[in-house]
């Protein structure tokens, strides 16, 4: 393999800070900081240095040098600090370039720190979320996928499959002396490593939820009390109210704190047929892309109107029915009545969201989707090697199926045993992180 270049880039991102961080690792780090800033301090410890840029052009800087691979790339890095500032960064890391060095792409650090085994994949990818959770229950996740929670648990299944196939391809040549109750053992432990991905599974959910904020969209027929309700929920009078059906034309958003969970409430146009007032088309239009992109739509009809609609508008995703204006009487049973003239039902309605936000009372997962995907197509591996064991077919169908599961469960921490992972997985995990990182 030939030797990477060494890489230069700001690891403090936008460099309009007191400080900016330029980082260099790769083979020549030490030498090409050494082209700049003459000695270096010994490993670890910061040093005040003088950073030469050209004649009479000195920047002071603040030098750290931590040899490989006891780094964060497993590569020899050097770390200068120096004033932030646009122009002034991106003349430092210009006189890096010109000293030898090559341009950071996005997510290279961490894409070496990768391939040096300092960092897994899911490592890496909880980093990336770290770095653009939004939320309080984001960053606590990311964290701990930085730490390696997932990862750990993800090795220990793998080594049960693992050691599962090895035990049945150990016995293929000697299947004739297989007992009934090997078999049944195996397949016992099939299905506990199977409960712990449907586990997982259900507690997706959770866990995505818990770290973005969905997307709770209000629609329902016009004059239902949408924008009302909308109102009452936040608080304060946010969206327009009024006697007139149609007042709703464009949709309006704002962020509800529920039980620690923040969400975008978005307030819809109501759906009406018969309207030729073009601004009021267009606003249905808008309400039902909204529908369309909502994680949760709140249907609400008024109990003083048969629905000219029908919830078969709500769209195919979650939703929860909501009966408006029960001061004025009742006319849909089981769905939650609220009215926001007397109070009446807001405390159900906020409790029901509040359980629908913490995945229903699960334990959130940490898992990204991509690390759902690989959990999915592990599980699949293993029920069609229980398949296989009910239609009595050879064992090496079974020992196959389990090197496929645990491959896919590999692939979430990049350790793979079968076989390192190929380009266009690790491109995609990659380019997602910016530059610098
Ligand atoms: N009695 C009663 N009237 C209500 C209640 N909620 C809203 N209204 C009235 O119903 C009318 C319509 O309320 P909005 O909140 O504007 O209804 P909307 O669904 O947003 O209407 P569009 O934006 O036109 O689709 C207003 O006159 C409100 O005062 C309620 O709980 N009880
Ligand atoms: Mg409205």
């Amino acid at each position: 393999m030939s030797t990477p270049p060494t890489i230069v880039g700001v690891a403090t991102g936008s460099a309009d800070g007191g400080v900016a961080i330029v980082r260099l690792s790769g083979p020549t780090a030490l030498a090409i900081a050494r082209q700049r800033i003459g000695t270096l301090p010994p490993p670890r410890k910061l040093g005040r240095r003088r950073f030469v840029l050209g004649p009479g052009s000195v920047e002071d800087a603040l030098v750290v040098q931590m040899p490989g691979p006891r780094s964060f790339t497993g590569e020899d890095i050097v770390e200068l600090h120096v004033h932030g500032g646009e122009r002034n960064v991106a003349g430092i890391v210009a006189s890096l370039l010109a000293a030898g060095a090559t341009a950071a792409g996005p997510g290279d650090f961490s894409r070496r720190a990768f391939a040096n085994g300092r960092l897994s994949l899911d490592q890496a990818e909880g980093i990336a979320a770290l770095l653009a959770a939004k939320t309080d229950a984001a960053v606590e996740q990311a964290r701990r996928l930085v730490a390696g929670e997932l990862g750990a648990e993800i090795d220990s299944l793998c080594g049960l499959v693992g050691n599962l196939r090895t035990e049945i391809e150990a016995n293929l040549d000697f299947v004739e002396d297989v007992e009934g109750g090997d078999e049944a053992r195996w397949d016992r432990e099939i299905s506990a490593v199977l409960e712990t991905l449907r586990g997982w599974l259900r507690r997706f959910e959770a866990g995505r939820r818990a770290r973005e904020r969905s997307r709770v969209v209000l629609a329902g027929p016009a004059n239902a009390g949408k924008s009302s309700l909308f109102n009452a929920l936040l608080g304060r009078s946010r969206s327009l109210v009024h006697g007139a059906p149609g007042t709703t034309r464009d949709y309006v958003e704002a962020e509800l704190e529920i039980g620690g969970r923040t969400m975008i409430l978005v307030d819809t146009a109501g759906i009406r047929g018969g309207v030729d007032d073009g601004v009021e088309s267009a606003g249905i239009i808008h309400s039902r892309q909204q529908i369309g992109g909502a994680d949760l739509v709140l249907w609400v009809e008024a109990a003083d109107r048969e629905s000219q609609v029908g919830e078969a508008e709500a769209g195919e995703g979650e939703s929860i029915c909501v009966e408006s204006k029960r001061d004025l009487g009742v006319r849909r049973h089981g769905w939650i009545g609220v009215s926001t003239s007397t109070g009446e039902g807001l405390e159900t309605l906020r409790g029901r969201l509040e359980r629908w936000a913490t995945g229903d009372g699960e334990v959130p997962w940490i898992g990204l989707a991509r690390h759902r995907d690989r959990a999915e197509e592990a599980m699949e591996a293993l029920v069609e090697a229980q398949e296989i064991f009910a239609r009595v077919e050879p064992l090496e169908l079974v020992a196959f199926q389990l090197a496929v599961a645990e491959r896919r469960l590999a692939e979430v921490t990049g350790r793979s045993a079968l076989g390192a992972l190929g380009e266009d997985v690790l491109g995609r995990i990659f380019s997602r992180f910016c530059i610098g990182k």
